[in-house]
């Protein structure tokens, strides 16, 4: 089938990313896709060979506004339509649409991908239908269709080589294709940070710089790199840092198979370090009203989080005045055995991209 997914990008990189994946497992299983991004930017480093037109069955479009005239006119009617978190398609495709259903033409499946969450209303909103009452596309239906944790939800995205990748990943030659100093490399506890600027970020490096245990620290850049440089004081020497360039998409899944304890933040990472089976803590995107707090807790429901865990998200999420404390070994495996239980569970169920071609096809 012909597939359109349009992106707009809110901020940060979640939005691409996300989008990007979707793509990517489509493509991959011989659907054709054309993806809009009012801002590609990001995928220049996340996914070098998108924009070169070198990734088979996918076309990136720049989503400006307005459309060049004739652009969407003259590319052939998908069979699918995939707004992104609601983005609304750009206008000139919808009258397109609106011109093309007049003529007789069948109409695309048209389908809002939305956010991803734990609480319940995913499961009870997941697949519900949202009449098009006004403008070109009136009498059109669009389909709210919900990523989840449960096999009521349309699941996760995750790759149909992931396992076998995963299997055959060496994180020794791996890290040293990274070019970082050789004590990265020694037996240290291995620790990735992408976030946003956590409250105890400070005091969690300190306690990591005071522990028996070293620890390598593998900062991403942007955001999380600068939270590090304004950490004030002494980090003590337990705890090393390193910067990372910007990774492919690709490559950042390498980086959380290849560390003991991931830093992650947003929805794609979390997907990915739940999918990578090490103990991770996930900084939620915050919202202005508060509603991730709830977010939060119901991920954390899901997951089945032991105490301590629960208590490091409560403190690094700046959600009540919990303080982080640094996981022993014996605390770091217990997260660690909690992701794998959990992945476990998701393994069981159908990914994303498998759901939504089912969706749609039940739906033409
Ligand atoms: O960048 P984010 O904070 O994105 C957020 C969230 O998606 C949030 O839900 C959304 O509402 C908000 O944007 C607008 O975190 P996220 O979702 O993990 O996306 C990061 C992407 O960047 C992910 O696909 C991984 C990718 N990435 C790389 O490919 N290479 C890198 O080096 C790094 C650091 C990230």
């Amino acid at each position: 089938m012909r597939w359109d997914i349009f992106c707009k990008v809110i901020d940060n990189y979640g939005d691409v990313g996300v989008c990007w994946r979707l793509s990517a497992q489509l493509a991959g299983r011989g659907e054709q896709v054309r993806l809009w991004l009012d801002d590609p930017d990001a995928l220049a480093w996340m996914a070098p060979r998108a924009l070169q037109g070198g990734v088979p069955n996918i076309e990136v479009l720049h989503w400006t506004s307005p459309l060049p005239s004739g652009l969407f006119e003259d590319l052939p009617l998908s069979d699918v339509w995939i707004e992104a978190f609601g983005c609304d398609p750009p206008p000139e495709c919808i009258e397109s649409l609106g011109r093309q259903m007049a003529a007789g033409q069948r109409a695309p499946v048209w389908i809002n991908l939305e956010y991803l969450s734990a609480e319940p209303y995913v499961e009870r909103s997941h697949r519900l239908p949202s009449p098009v009452m006004t403008g070109p596309a009136r009498g059109l239906t669009k389909w709210f269709f919900y990523p989840g944790f449960t096999g009521d939800t349309g699941g996760l995205l995750r790759e149909e080589d992931l396992l076998s990748r995963q299997a055959s990943f060496d994180a020794s030659a791996w890290r040293q294709g990274l070019d970082l100093s050789p004590a990265a490399n020694g037996a240290s506890l291995r620790v990735s940070l992408f976030c946003y600027e956590p409250g105890p970020l400070a005091s969690v490096l300190q306690q990591a710089g005071r522990a028996d245990t070293a620890s390598d620290w593998l900062v991403t850049p942007g955001r999380a790199a600068q939270a590090v440089r304004a950490v004030p004081g002494v980090i003590g020497p337990a705890c090393r840092l390193h910067a990372l360039p910007r990774l492919t998409q690709h490559e950042f899944d390498h980086l959380l198979w290849s560390c003991d304890l991931n830093f992650v933040r947003g929805e794609d990472s979390l997907v990915r370090a739940l999918w990578a089976g090490q103990a991770f803590v996930w900084q939620i995107y915050p919202q202005d009203d508060s509603a991730h707090h709830a977010k939060l807790a119901a991920f954390l429901d899901w997951l089945q989080a032991p105490g301590s865990l629960r208590d490091f998200h409560q403190a690094w999420n700046g959600i009540d005045a919990t303080p982080a404390i640094w996981p022993d070994g014996t605390t770091l495996l217990q997260w660690r055995t909690c992701t794998l239980e959990a992945r476990a569970r998701l393994l069981a169920q159908a990914d994303l991209a498998s759901q939504l071609t089912g969706f749609v096809l039940e739906k033409r």
